[in-house]
């Protein structure tokens, strides 16, 4: 198969230990070869040009899967992996300029939806939601969008890392709806909460989330049910600082990565997930890898959940 010109090949990290009892968890990532539909398709979006704060989201695709270098394909009791094979399209090719960035990067988020059951897109800075939500909307009459930030992303202005869920459901034009994980205390301007009540999303902020820990994925359930899409966005900054550090906009009060997994467990294995992204890993901030390994953990557990949807 010929690569489209959109489309770099991607380096998967060799696994840091070899065991043939052991398969790693990179070690079921393999090229797509342009022949069957895939069932899960991962795209890097290496674009950190529409960041508004600190920049360094265009490196988050290599931190989070140099992470997954210390992953298993296993966790008790019977959560297997080896059931979620995951091919790699490659690292989309993503000019500096935004409007021309978000162009091709709903090209290449097209090109993978089209190949695959679900697509997984690692990002890059919050921007991308727009181009790649708006990719997989096509054809939904009924869209959620479950978005993990800590903050509301609604802002005024041109596209950005600070409004990416605001464009997408102009985009959507009334056929999408969205539920905000995460809102954290001092994150989020007033007046873009009443814009987000006047826009019908529903906001599960950052201590309501924990006060509701392990019923959160249920909550979270109920709430995506009757959409005949899923799309699941996370911002790394929904996690609290001690664990992601490495962001833009890192805070006290986030999430945790163990609900934030659960979570994410949960709307894969039950939810209609067309697809997912993982964004605002900024490697340059993050000197000991914390963030890298509580998003590549996070991202484990959305692999377990599709895993568990295909037997
Ligand atoms: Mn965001």
């Amino acid at each position: 198969m010929r690569r489209p010109r959109f489309l770099r090949p991607l380096k998967i990290p060799p696994p840091s230990i070899k065991d043939p009892r052991d398969t790693r968890l990179l070690a079921l990532l393999k090229p797509y070869r342009g022949r069957a539909q895939a069932g899960i398709g991962l795209l890097a979006l290496p674009y950190d040009g529409a960041t508004l704060g600190r920049k360094g989201a265009g490196r988050g695709p290599r931190a989070l899967l140099e992470a997954l270098r210390f992953f298993s394909s296993f966790t008790p009791p019977a959560i297997d992996l080896r059931g979620a094979e995951v091919r790699v399209f490659g690292e989309a090719v993503v000019p500096q300029e935004i409007k021309a960035a978000h162009s091709a990067a709903k090209k290449a988020a097209s090109y993978v939806l089209g190949r695959a059951k679900v697509a997984l897109f690692i990002g890059g800075d919050h921007s991308l939601t727009y181009p790649c939500f708006s990719a997989a909307l096509r054809g939904a009459s009924s869209a959620s969008l479950v978005y993990f930030d800590a903050h509301l992303d609604l802002r005024d202005g041109p596209p950005s890392s600070g409004n990416g869920v605001r464009w997408a459901l102009e985009e959507a034009q009334g056929r999408a709806r969205a539920v905000n994980v995460g809102a954290r205390p001092f994150g989020t301007a007033e007046p873009y909460f009443r814009r987000a009540s006047e826009l019908g999303i529903s906001i599960i902020a950052a201590e309501e989330a924990e006060a509701l820990g392990e019923e959160l994925p249920k909550r979270l359930l109920e709430l995506v049910e009757g959409s005949d899409l899923l799309y699941v966005s996370v911002d790394a900054d929904v996690l609290d600082a001690s664990y992601a550090p490495g962001v833009s906009s890192p805070g006290i009060s986030g999430m945790t990565p163990r609900l934030l997994a659960k979570c994410l467990y949960a709307l894969a294995l039950r939810g209609p997930l067309r697809a997912a992204d993982f964004c605002e890993l900024a490697p340059n901030f993050d000197p000991a890898g914390i963030t890298a390994l509580s998003l590549a953990y996070c991202f484990a557990w959305l692999l377990a959940g599709l895993a568990g949807r295909a037997t």
